[in-house]
């Protein structure tokens, strides 16, 4: 089934918070810091302030807390972050004034003539530098670190029987998640008192309780809408700005809107990955894996978020697909003087899962083993589900040996390998390079709830009320067929809303790839007790035995059992119910909570490198991605589709790059190198459904799988395409720079 939201959004009729006419509405800029690292010594606003219409507000005029840190177990709370910049700014990006005014353009002219006076200060940027606690972000924490995850415990014989032990570095490079719609935000301050505000967001009800709780009002208080998201990928959750922007309208009485530009949404929007991981891993000569140990170093940047908790994820993946007997993890999240970090896609599962799988390469290649074999001969095998591993991940259901052969199967993995001997034997210079990745990863990671509303029309249709939010993911479609197919009524009779507070009663947003599994499931489950519902409902009605009544799904009707003809449809039924005014009855909500579910696969991809340009290209790239049953086959192969992309783009493209002095050099997308269609081949996505025992709809989730399984299997492409001029490693991104920097270097 096609999604029903693309029509609209293909004429043009999507409606974003930038779209939203707000009469009157004052236009906010907001000045930034230029210097990554400074304390503030004055900020000089009578310039901008001479401009028609402009009023500049600064940290003195706040009188809000600071915001955050989020309530982590851990997280050193002294690092939360000043809504404006008072005394000190830590990234360049850093809030340190606003600026008002009646149009866009007049902002930006204001905000260029407000000068900041900053005493520059020892800046640091990058993690391990920031270890080092030398120069502090935070002097009254006393330390950089915000964070730690795991344990710092060393066992000694961790690695003994050991026949073969390797090490390595991985950084996992900071990306920024470049959303086509950058952020955009609206506030107003009704008549009754309350705020509305209009969010680009992925989290519309956790929006409104930090916002409530941010500004001392009553969750009543508050109402946030968040209409058509263009792409979220995990960044667009409630950040500083929205909440400054709520704030104004209050206290300028006036609506206020914001959208970010594109360099803005580069500093601001926070940045994700940017994790250190060096791992070590041993075996025996006959390639079991016996013991592994992964370092994690989390760059928060400037104030801790999300990001700082994340390597927590990366430490409960460790193990990734295999059965390894001894793990041992320590992570330590620290600040520097960059953009935060926060969520994206994958948001700490790539991380453990690029770590594992080139962990895995690694030792392949020193045991001069065929790495599929390697990976074969440490699975957590198909009969041993459900399976906790060492780390305490509780795995539903996989089958990780059936993935690996699909995809061996799909590539032509030994055809392949004869083509890389052949260009081996002739040497010219474009090897081939064939990666290998394996994967599960944790969806509904933090076992959430969701709620789910069902309501059938006066017209006999039926409306689904989600607390899930859909920011490119179909839910339009998969939701209203989830409901559909049990209420037996068309989906085109089945419209899903989402994302206004004051429609729906409860909701936790959309991250982590939970959606289906938890808000999926709590649609069918309403729209299952809808149907008891309608039965009592319709045996009143046909003066029947409750009991007997039963809902024929494919003519959509309902009646007395073993006689059809003694039958309400749903538009009977409503209109009688309306006529009655007992169409309430017709509605029920559910509230589903469970345990996380584990996704998993196996891809392949193949790369040509030139040996003599470093130039890569990524000829192929077959992909296992099973997430269970698929509501929709389609929007779930576009999910993979969009997942691998991401997942390509770290592997080969995208780095945020700071100078040393913590100055950003990749702030548009002349500098920083998104991928575009062009430059990426066409995937082969190949279905493998494993269904989960933990909803009733079978299904885990697919939203970041792509992303997970793609950058190790490319990353393992291109080091084994070198494999023979000595090459062990190649930084990530494995560009042109950095594969000629590891040729140069296995050639010295
Ligand atoms: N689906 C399915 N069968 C399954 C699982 C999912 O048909 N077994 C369908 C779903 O019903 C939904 C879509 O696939 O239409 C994705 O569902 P799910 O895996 O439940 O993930 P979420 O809806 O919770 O989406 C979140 C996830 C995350 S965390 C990021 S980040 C992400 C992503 O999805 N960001 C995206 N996909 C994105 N897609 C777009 N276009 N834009 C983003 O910003």
């Amino acid at each position: 089934m096609l999604r029903k939201e693309d029509p609209r959004f293909l004429r043009g009729e999507g409606r974003y918070v930038e779209n939203l006419p707000l009469a009157g509405a004052a236009s906010v800029t907001f000045v930034r810091s230029l210097l990554a690292h400074a304390r503030l010594a004055g900020v000089d606003a009578a310039a901008a302030e001479a401009l028609p219409g402009v009023q500049v507000l600064t940290g003195a005029d706040l009188d809000l807390a600071r915001f955050g840190p989020p309530p982590f177990p851990g997280l050193n709370p002294a690092m939360g972050r000043p809504l404006i910049a008072k005394d000190v700014v830590r990234f360049v990006g850093d809030i340190v004034a606003i600026v008002i005014s009646d149009d866009r353009a007049t902002g930006a002219d204001a905000a260029e003539l407000v000068l900041i006076d900053y005493d520059p200060l020892s800046t640091v940027v990058g993690p391990e530098d920031a270890a080092k606690d030398e120069v502090l972000l935070f002097p009254e924490a006393g330390t950089n670190v915000a964070a730690r995850s795991g344990s710092p415990e060393h066992d000694e014989k961790l690695f003994d029987g050991c026949d073969v032990v390797v090490s390595g570095t991985l950084v996992s490079q900071r990306m920024a998640p470049c959303p086509l719609e950058p952020r955009s935000c609206a506030a107003e301050l009704g008549p009754d008192g309350r705020i509305t505000a209009w969010l680009s967001t992925q989290t519309p009800h956790q929006d409104r309780m930090v916002l409530a709780e941010t500004l001392g009002l009553d969750p009543a208080q508050v109402r946030v809408i968040a209409p058509d998201v263009g792409g979220g990928f995990g960044a667009k959750m409630l950040n500083v700005e929205e909440v400054l922007l709520a704030w104004l309208a209050r206290k300028l009485g006036r609506p206020v809107r914001w959208t970010e530009t594109r360099s803005e949404s580069m500093v601001a929007l926070p940045h994700g990955r940017a994790q250190r991981l060096d791992f070590t891993i041993g075996g025996t000569r006959n390639g079991k894996v016996l013991a592994y140990r992964l370092d994690s170093l989390q760059d928060t940047g400037a104030y801790p978020a999300l990001g700082a908790f994340l390597p927590n994820l990366t430490a409960l993946m460790a193990s990734g697909v295999y059965a390894i007997p001894r793990i041992e993890f320590e992570g330590r999240s620290v600040v520097t003087n960059t953009t935060p970090i926060s969520a994206f896609r994958g948001a700490g599962r790539p991380e453990a899962t690029q770590a594992i799988e080139r962990a895995i390469d690694t030792f392949a290649a020193e045991l001069a083993m065929d790495p599929a074999e390697v990976r074969r001969r440490n699975f957590i095998p198909k009969d041993a589900f459900p399976h906790t591993t060492v780390t305490k991940a509780a795995y539903d259901s996989g089958d990780y040996e059936g993935a690996l052969d699909l995809v061996l199967r799909s590539a032509g993995y030994d055809e392949l390998r004869g083509e890389q001997r052949r260009r081996r034997d002739e040497g010219g210079a474009k090897q081939l390079g064939i990666g290998i990745s394996c994967y599960v990863e944790i969806t509904n990671g933090i076992a959430e709830s969701e709620f789910g509303e069902v309501e059938i029309t006066p017209e006999g249709g039926a409306i689904v009320r989600t607390g899930s939010f859909s920011h490119g993911q179909g839910h339009e479609t998969t939701f209203a067929m989830i409901a559909a197919e049990r209420l037996g009524l068309p989906v085109e009779m089945v419209s899903v809303h989402k994302g206004d507070t004051d429609e729906i009663a409860k909701g936790t947003g959309t991250y982590g790839s939970k959606s289906t599994q938890i808000g999926g499931v709590a649609a069918r489950l309403a729209a299952d007790d809808v149907v008891e519902q309608a039965k009592k409902l319709v045996a009143e009605f046909l003066e029947a035995n409750p009991a007997d009544i039963v809902l024929d799904t494919v003519l959509g009707r309902l009646h007395v059992v073993g006689t059809p003809s003694r039958a309400l449809s749903w538009a009977d039924l409503a209109s009688r119910a309306a006529a009655d005014d007992r169409l309430a009855e017709l509605t029920a909500e559910h509230r589903f909570n469970a345990a996380p579910t584990f996704p998993f696969g196996a891809h392949v991809a193949v790369v040509e490198v030139d040996t003599e340009t470093a130039q890569v290209e990524l000829l192929r790239l077959v992909a296992v991605d099973d997430a269970g049953t698929l509501i929709n086959p389609l929007i779930a192969e576009g999910q993979v589709h969009g997942g691998i992309a991401t997942g390509v783009a770290q592997a080969l493209y995208e780095q945020v790059v700071y100078d040393e002095d913590g100055n950003p050099l990749t702030g548009t997308f002349v500098g920083y190198a998104f991928p575009s269609a062009a430059d990426l081949p066409s995937w082969e996505a190949v279905e493998m459904e494993t269904p989960t025992p933990l909803n009733a709809l079978g299904a885990k989730g697919i939203g970041e799988s792509g992303t997970i399984g793609a950058t190790p299997a490319v990353h393992n492409a291109v080091v084994d395409a070198l494999a023979p001029f000595g090459v062990r490693h190649v930084d990530l991104p494995a560009n042109g720079e950095n594969v000629w920097r590891a040729l140069q270097g296995a050639k010295a």
